[in-house]
């Protein structure tokens, strides 16, 4: 090819047609030249072209290379995949050494099931083009039949990418033949092949494969003898990292595995790395996971298997400092999992399978109910907690009047049926557990459905006396519209009628508010002082003292130096800061620090971060929570940790006869009554030092100290309460927690297990006019005024905690004293600690 250059001098073409028009209007000679020109420019052309056409060859080639390589070579990329099943096999009898793998049963069952499982996958074309091998994993004693095997298996498969999908609908399918087969024998059965009785299998879940975690040997426990397992290191140090242990749980035929959790705290990540999963096998098959837990969960964590088999396993992935978990676990026949049946009389009660455990996998219940013929049927639901919420019910529901219900169905909610009949039915599917329900049903007249009671609008009945109480004893309000307010009564815009107690309190006791609107006696833009004074609003949280109380500078964000008064708080340094309860909210607002110093305290465990009408507390939750004994009388009152030495309690606990320091025990760590273990911390009294002021008529100054003989170990069942500053606020309406092993009703028997229950802080004067007076600047009130929820015997000397903004536990009070038990409008009365702090100090140097 001829470069431009070569021969005759290369114009741009611009130039070029410009001498062209001059040379066509010129002589001979330059004709030559121009036909030089025409000849340069052919060959320009063919060079373009012949440009042209070898980068479209490249093109095509490098097209049809890619096409190739799509189409060809990416199908040989191959990748792994495993699928994780079990089969039952009825015509072998399970022995002891089928769960060793090194014994020669196991070895000769392992491979007589992979031979069975090749003739299945044989069967299929998609199966048998791509499977590798299978492995056997165990093995476990069939459950219905009692001489059966049931063999666990791993299954690979390589295979191309794209073929992925095809391969999951064909393992799919094969569990669908299984099923539809039980107890068949294979079409193509050669003579050692196996009967089976179902195959299932699922895809692995890759988190369980992670190359980071090692994975330690199974652990094989039989449940027919009660035992426990526990996370490696429990009790004594945090699990490890990056672990990933399992626990094969079996039980003898025709019983089911139940597992209890005792403890069971991990890291709060979401089950993101730290997680533990249950399932209804021996294997980890997505389709029978039971549940999957992480953090520190509340609810039921009773779990029951379907079969004889469960297999529990834990995941971890961070270092950090959780205590893991202990279950306890046994076997239970698989009759006491049975439910359903008639149910007749005028009332009665039935739950979900094992309620309050969780209910088990596979399980199908139908209560026909029948009540005498001239009368319906309504029934309510005192739990609910079956399947997922805010779906259409298509794995775990209740059926009742055709309606199927799941999720939350609210305490509320009533069913009633047209005639003296109802039928409910329960069903779970084979994954994810849950509570469950517990339900009353009750007969009733249709003419006169609440017979010498009140009938709400939701069908419940209610007591006469509850009508227009102010309280919505029906939970709908129904029983508190088209009310007349009595004398004692405010009407609120939504026309509710209250109780004057409640006006101007800091809760909204209407509903709409407006209990609490215009309670502010200055005008808009003016902030109202406690001492009633009004200032501008532009003077707050200035650094000056406009109120003349402090109130002005006692609730601002930045913390800003003033005098000190009683609404400041005061820095070891003497200066005074204007920020509310600035103490371990993981602020510095002192200069020196000394606002986050001392902070070792009211953490609930590993940073995871009775009572009447309470509940069970979790082991570890109120590790401040100490119980008195008195030598051969038992539990007495309560207290709580302030040191390893300094327990603090009520003057009424430690009064008279009870005065003598030796007659005491003290119990740290203890969860249940009757039943210390490693962590529980028993100490003599060495020294009572009840409130020199104490007054057992008035109860005014109800509060003592106690120093133990001597030091007690902190550990993660036992740790120190925060103590507030006097200057701490612990406004009405704030929610607070009660915590004891006192009543669990008025007269009644103490409780076994620590019991804590929520309540709220109440307004000083509401609680003045509802206890007639009997209420000193020395006590606290906190409680539910609607009742049903207190303190009450055996609960002195308790502590009544709230949780600031770090999460951190602070001492309120102490339990004192109130009027009964959990009575309407009838708060519970409590030591003011923030007065007695100095005292504290003074005595205990804490
Ligand atoms: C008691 O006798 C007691 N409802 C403690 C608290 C309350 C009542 C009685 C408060 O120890």
């Amino acid at each position: 090819m001829e470069s431009p250059n070569s021969g005759e001098e290369f114009r741009p073409a611009q130039d070029q047609g410009v001498e062209e028009v001059f040379l066509s209007r010129s002589d001979p000679g330059r004709r030559i030249h121009k036909h030089l020109q025409e000849k340069l420019e052919q060959r320009r052309c063919q060079l373009w072209v012949g440009l042209g056409l070898l980068l479209t060859a490249a093109a095509l080639a490098l097209l049809t290379g890619l096409l190739v390589w799509h189409f060809h070579l990416r199908r040989d990329v191959k990748v792994k995949k495993v699928y994780i099943g079990s089969m039952g096999i009825t015509d072998q009898t399970f022995t002891a050494e089928h769960e060793d793998p090194s014994s020669n049963q196991f070895r000769s069952l392992a491979d007589l099931v992979k031979k069975q499982l090749k003739l299945i996958y044989n069967e299929n074309s998609v199966l048998a083009r791509y499977f590798t091998n299978s492995t056997v994993q165990t093995f476990s004693p069939g459950d219905e039949e009692p001489d059966g095997v049931v063999a666990y298996y791993e299954s690979e498969f390589q295979l191309p990418a794209p073929q992925a999908a095809a391969l999951d609908e064909a393992i799919a399918s094969l569990e669908a033949a299984a099923g539809s087969q039980r107890s068949g024998r294979l079409i193509l059965k050669p003579s050692d092949a196996l009967s089976m009785r179902g195959v299932s299998s699922a895809a692995l879940d890759p988190r369980l494969t992670q190359n980071s975690v090692s994975e330690n040997k199974p652990i094989d426990v039989h449940v027919s003898r009660n035992g426990s397992i526990s996370s490696p290191g429990f009790p004594d140090t945090p699990y490890p990292p990056n672990t990933f242990q399992r626990w094969r749980l079996r039980a003898d035929p025709r019983h089911r595995v139940r597992l209890d959790f005792h403890t069971l705290t991990l890291e709060d990540d979401q089950c993101q790395k730290d997680f533990i999963r249950i399932y209804d096998s021996l294997v980890p098959i997505e389709p029978r996971l039971l549940t999957e837990q992480c953090g520190y969960p509340q609810g039921s964590l009773s779990f029951v298997s379907s079969g004889n088999v469960m297999l529990v396993v834990l995941v971890t992935n961070k270092d950090k400092n959780f205590p893991g978990f202990r279950a306890f676990y046994s076997q239970i026949p698989a009759a006491d999992g049975e439910c359903g049946g008639t149910l007749s009389g005028d009332r009665g009660t039935f739950s979900s399978p094992l309620f309050p455990a969780n209910y088990p996998p596979k399980a199908h219940c139908t209560w026909k109910i029948q009540v005498p013929k001239e009368k319906f049927v309504k029934v309510q639901f005192r739990k609910f907690a079956v399947g997922k919420r805010g779906t259409s019910c298509p794995d775990d529901y209740v059926e009742i009047n055709d309606e199927k219900l799941c999720g939350d169905v609210p305490a509320t909610a009533m069913f009633t049926t047209q005639s003296n009949e109802m039928s409910v039915s329960f069903k779970s599917d084979a994954s994810h557990v849950y509570q469950g329900f517990t339900a009353d049903y009750e007969a009733f007249v249709p003419s006169n459905p609440c017979p010498g009671t009140f009938k709400c609008s939701n069908n419940r009945c209610i007591n006469p006396t509850r009508q227009c109480d102010g309280f919505n004893d029906c939970e709908d309000n129904s029983d508190e519209f088209h009310c007349k307010c009595d004398a004692m009564q405010m009407q609120c815009k939504n026309n509710l009628c209250k109780t004057k107690f409640w006006r101007c309190d800091g809760i909204d006791d209407c509903g709409d508010n407006s209990d609490e609107e215009g309670c502010v006696q200055c005008t808009a833009g003016e902030f109202s002082c406690r001492n009633g004074r009004c200032i501008s609003d532009q003077l707050l949280c200035n650094g000056q003292d406009d109120c003349g109380d402090g109130s002005d500078e006692s609730r601002c964000q930045k913390s800003l130096q003033l005098l000190c008064s009683d609404f400041t708080f005061r820095c070891r340094s003497g200066d005074c800061i204007s920020k509310l309860n600035p103490e371990c909210d993981g602020e510095e607002d002192c200069e020196d620090g000394s606002d986050e110093s001392d902070c070792a305290c009211g953490m609930q465990p590993f940073h995871s971060s009775q009572i009447v009408g309470g509940q069970p507390s979790r082991e570890g939750e109120w590790p401040w929570q100490a119980s008195l004994h008195i030598r051969g009388l038992g539990h007495v009152c309560g207290a709580s940790v302030l040191s390893d030495r300094w327990l603090l309690t009520a003057a009424h606990c430690v009064q008279d006869e009870n005065a003598q320091a030796d007659q005491w025990l003290a119990l740290l760590g203890l969860h249940a009554q009757g039943q210390t273990n490693e962590w529980t911390v028993t100490r003599k009294v060495k020294r009572i030092i009840a409130h020199q002021n104490y007054d057992h008529k008035s109860s005014d100054n109800d509060i003592a100290l106690m120093e133990l003989d001597s030091g007690a170990t902190l550990n993660q069942y036992i740790w120190p309460v925060c103590l507030p500053s006097p200057t701490y606020d612990f406004p009405a309406g704030q929610e607070a927690w009660i915590t004891g092993w006192g009543a669990t009703m008025e007269g009644g028997t103490a409780a076994n297990i620590l019991q804590k229950a929520k309540v709220r802080i109440i307004n000083g004067t509401v609680c003045v006019n509802l206890l007639q007076g009997r209420v000193t600047d020395s006590m606290l009130c906190a409680g539910i005024l609607k009742g049903g929820v207190d303190a009450c015997q055996g609960d002195s000397g308790g502590p009544l905690t709230v949780t600031n903004a770090a999460g951190r536990f602070f001492l309120a009070g102490v339990v004192s004293w109130g009027e009964g038990c959990a009575l309407r409008d009838k708060p519970g009365v409590y030591t003011r600690i923030t007065r007695f702090r100095s005292w504290i100090k003074q005595h205990s140097g804490v």
